[in-house]
């Protein structure tokens, strides 16, 4: 058999190993993973020397194309989200689709489908968000799991918005253990947090630092322990969203030095941004309105240690862009008003491979682990993505590890009038990547086609327990 595409004379990584050897590639599949594959008859031949061969990068939290008020919604749709996913060197997303008040779990879903069909340049699976807990619902998320949607979102925070109070995130849990599912938590504790909120514009303090300022550490470490005791009373796994500080990451690593099967992941602002970032002119700060918010300085390494140590097993980019012209700046003098959220899904691999293995702060197959592997089996989508091996998708990167960039809005391929990360150098840049045996980034320019992306049906994760307990 000729091969479709053959990789040769690169690095192959994956989380376990880092070795010598040609990919070959027939259809959408990788077919063999061996040094010194047979040459003849392939039809593309693609020399990576001097480079590493990685899994496509699982961005396992985005929100693309999510409607936030009936005016605005998040400015990438899924053709331009994705398109900057793969030139970031991510071929898998997993966005969140969000049900409404009243609204089925299957209606968000639908909704979502309809709106990465046509669009979207590499696969795609959703979380769904859970805003209203019925009865009919609980019964729908089993069928949710059956049609490959194995995992949901709640909220601690947004009372009267977005909050489930305790006794529902239970149930939740309780039938995830049941079906399969995963419950993905958004931890902080939105009442005393709306408290502080009123309190700080009745004095007239609404600059954007406010809204960090009004959602206090503890606020996150509080709700993240009632989140893992709510799971541990449910018997049920739990996974942590967006963990910002040392104190929520404690919470994290006490409940799994008792053996319970919690998982957290953190995003790259975390790790390079902080409080400081407010630092600019007024209203500039907008940009920086995230949620959880960004932290003192020193949280960023205790959040590195806890990727390097496995207390955090997952990097995500949380990607929710606002354009600051028109979105972000038409709060007025208000941060209540501010849309949270920031850009991030073209910047993950660059980001953490600079922060994480350049600094010598872990491996190579660490970063793969955290960026790929890992989110791939915690979501059920592993071994098809997330490894390099006989039988997964054809979802690679040729990375070179050497080539420097500076991070620039000029630049980046997402449809937002800004970045995080301006005028950051990095190093680290995907030269090729590819989508079930198709190229679709190369040397800088975008050779996929909109809408060949598919919908990823997810399993429940088995193997989760045993992965988290490791
Ligand atoms: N939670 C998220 O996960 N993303 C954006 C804002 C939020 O509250
Ligand atoms: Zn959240
Ligand atoms: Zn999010």
């Amino acid at each position: 058999m000729a091969y479709d595409i053959l990789i040769v004379n690169g690095q192959v990584v994956t989380a376990t190993e880092t070795l010598r050897a040609d990919v070959a590639i027939v259809g959408d599949k990788v077919v063999e993973v061996a040094p010194n594959l047979r040459r003849e008859g392939v039809g593309t031949l693609l020399d990576a020397a001097g480079n590493y061969v990685l899994p496509g990068g699982v961005d396992v939290h985005t929100h693309i194309d999510m409607p936030l008020t009936d005016t605005i919604s998040s400015s990438d749709d899924f053709e331009t989200g994705t398109r900057a996913a793969a030139f970031g060197g991510t071929t898998t997303v997993v966005d969140y689709a969000a049900q409404s008040r009243g609204q089925s779990l299957k209606e968000a879903i639908e909704l979502w489908k309809a709106k990465a069909r046509g669009k979207a340049v590499i696969d795609y699976g959703f979380h769904c968000i859970i805003t209203d807990l019925t009865d009919s619902v609980i019964h729908e998320t089993d069928e949710l799991v059956a049609e490959g949607v194995s995992s949901f979102k709640v909220f601690m925070a947004y009372p009267g918005r977005l909050m489930l109070d305790d006794g529902a995130i239970f149930r939740l849990l309780q039938r995830s253990a049941v079906n399969g599912s995963l419950v993905c938590v958004h931890a902080e504790n939105g009442g005393a947090i709306d408290v502080l909120v009123k309190q700080a514009v009745a004095a007239g303090n609404t600059e954007p630092k406010y809204h960090a300022l009004t959602r206090p550490t503890i606020a996150e470490a509080e709700a993240t322990g009632r989140a893992i005791a709510l799971a541990e009373m449910a018997d049920a796994s739990v996974y942590i969203a967006h963990v910002s500080c040392q104190r929520a990451l404690e919470q994290i690593e006490q409940g799994r030095m008792r053996g319970l099967p919690v998982m957290g992941e953190t995003c790259p602002q975390y790790l390079f941004l902080s409080l400081e970032n407010f630092d600019v002119p007024a209203w500039e700060g907008a940009k920086y309105v995230l949620t959880p918010p960004l932290r003192e300085k020193w949280n960023q390494a205790k959040l590195w240690d806890g990727l390097a140590s496995g207390a955090l097993q997952v990097v995500s980019t949380d990607h929710c862009p606002f354009n600051f012209r028109g979105q972000k700046d038409f709060a007025g003098n208000n941060f209540t008003r501010i849309p949270n959220g920031g850009p991030g899904i073209e910047n993950r691999l660059s980001l953490i491979f600079t922060g994480g293995v350049l600094s010598g702060r872990f491996s190579v197959n660490r970063f793969v682990d955290l960026v790929s592997t890992t989110p791939a089996r915690i979501f059920g989508m592993y071994p098809r993505k997330g490894t390099i091996a006989a039988g997964s998708d054809a979802d690679l990167v040729i990375f070179n590890p050497h080539r420097q960039y500076t991070i620039t809005a000029n630049s980046h391929h997402m449809r937002v009038d800004y970045s995080l990360y301006e005028g950051l150098s990095v190093t680290g840049v995907p030269e090729v990547v590819l989508s079930r045996g198709r190229i679709i980034v190369r040397s800088g320019a975008f050779e996929g086609v909109a809408g060949s992306g598919e919908f990823l049906s997810r399993s429940p994760s088995t193997a989760l327990r045993q992965t988290t307990r490791g």
